[in-house]
């Protein structure tokens, strides 16, 4: 009904308005006036107006950033992120020049050359030199911008210096799972065809290997088994589909006795560093934890499609896409706490969301990211479960593994000196 109403009053409203100009216009014929001459008195209201409208137009853009600056990003919580925003601030001062410049220009020449009789523009049709005032300018602007951009951008996916602690975010439809290096400080190899519940990242280690051949083997037997039983009872389009599911499984198998033997090769050349030895002690968890103040070389992969790994607050983002790896690299330089306290909100978290529309759940794929500092990293980190306990694996030298970089924990009786100097840094 009121939309109606509404409706009613803006069509009565232009009906009135064609009534109003036939008005005027009789006026001016009863008066002896042409219709299409405008007295010069209007042209010059209309022109100050311009004037008006320019000002309090260009006054909007610089009140609308003061009028919403409690919703803009807190500052950056990273190096990286705090070279991102220099480079937004070169471009919106480069923006803003030419915006500004353009728009008071335009606004003040039509205001001022406003039509008077017998006043004529003057014919201006070309300039060399000017051409190439406004062609070269931009160019020599843009070149800048971009070598600067290539610049900011080389630096943060420049390879990290040996040693630089690796953590891997994987993404599939629709959540994140993290993992971590454990003792040896470095992650391990990983491979699709492992994934299972046990293993959700596909961890390649004798131990993980060993396991998936041996459920595959299983399998197949009981396939078998069970295909012999009822060869004859079973319909030709079953059978068909039965072998198909066998004949898969087998080049399952003969796939990863491949890498099984791709593996032991490697062990072979490279002894306890060979990445298939790594894995073992390697945590896998659903929290995102950091510590502040330390070099982060982000590894990133995806299981189904391609998803972005996006931390708005260190102005961080990269695609993670299936079958390779994608890395970034961060330094956090500010604790989720002191945040809360910047941003005056008790209950403020940092945040990973995937920013690439990924699927029907895509909205929800986030996870809160900790950043700590790093001795209550290391406490959170080292009650994580390793992904094989020692013992377990099969291993070869899983004892032996060489202590990880200065600061890595190395066995599990350091947690409690660590726990206690964890509270001293806290606590500062
Ligand atoms: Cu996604």
């Amino acid at each position: 009904m009121m939309t109606l109403l509404i409706l009613a009053v803006l069509v009565l409203g232009f009906l009135v308005v064609l009534r109003l100009s036939r008005v005027a216009q009789l006026t001016s014929e009863l008066r002896g006036l042409r219709e299409e001459v405008i007295a010069e008195r209007t042209n010059r209201t209309q022109g100050r107006l311009m004037w008006l409208f320019g000002v309090v137009y260009l006054a909007l853009f610089i009140w609308l950033p003061f009028r919403y600056s409690d919703v803009f990003l807190p500052p950056p919580a990273s190096t990286q992120g705090v070279w991102i925003d220099d480079m937004y601030l070169y471009n919106w001062i480069m923006l803003g020049i030419v915006f500004f410049g353009t728009n008071i220009a335009l606004f003040y020449f039509v205001g001022k050359y406003y039509h008077r009789d017998g006043k004529r523009a003057f014919w201006y049709p070309h300039n060399n030199r000017l051409e190439l005032v406004w062609t070269v300018i931009p160019t020599i602007v843009l070149i800048g911008t971009i070598i600067y951009a290539l610049v900011v951008w080389n630096k943060i996916t420049a390879l990290p210096a040996p040693g630089t602690m690796e953590v891997e975010v994987y993404s599939k439809q629709f959540d994140w799972t993290f993992r971590y290096p454990g003792k040896d400080g470095k992650l391990g190899a990983s491979d699709y065809r492992l994934i299972t519940a046990e293993n959700p990242l596909g961890i390649v280690t004798r131990k993980s290997l060993g396991d998936r051949l041996a459920t595959l083997k299983q399998d197949l037997a009981k396939a078998e088994a069970d295909l012999a039983a009822k060869a004859n009872v079973l319909p030709a389009d079953k059978l068909a589909e039965r072998n198909e599911d066998m004949a898969h499984t087998r080049r399952m198998i003969e796939r990863l006795m491949g890498l099984q033997q791709l593996m032991e090769e490697d062990i072979k050349t490279n002894g306890k560093n060979s990445t298939y030895l790594l894995g073992a002690d390697d945590k896998v968890t659903k929290e995102f934890h950091l510590p502040v103040n330390t070099d982060v070389e982000l590894l990133f992969r995806s299981q189904d499609v391609i998803h972005s790994a996006y931390l708005p607050h260190m102005r961080a983002q990269m695609n993670t896409v299936p079958g390779m790896t994608t890395r970034m690299h961060l330094n956090l330089t500010i604790t989720t706490d002191s945040m809360r306290t910047i941003t005056k909100n008790e209950a403020f978290d940092y945040i990973l969301m995937c920013n690439k529309v990924c699927g029907i759940s895509h909205y929800n794929m986030q996870a809160p990211l900790t950043v700590e500092p790093a001795g209550a990293y290391k406490v959170w980190n080292i009650m994580l479960p390793v992904f094989e306990k020692p013992g377990a694996a099969k291993a070869e030298e899983p004892e032996t593994a060489s202590p990880a970089e200065a600061g890595t924990l190395t066995t599990d009786s350091a947690a409690a000196p660590v726990a206690a100097a964890a509270t001293n840094q806290e606590s500062n």
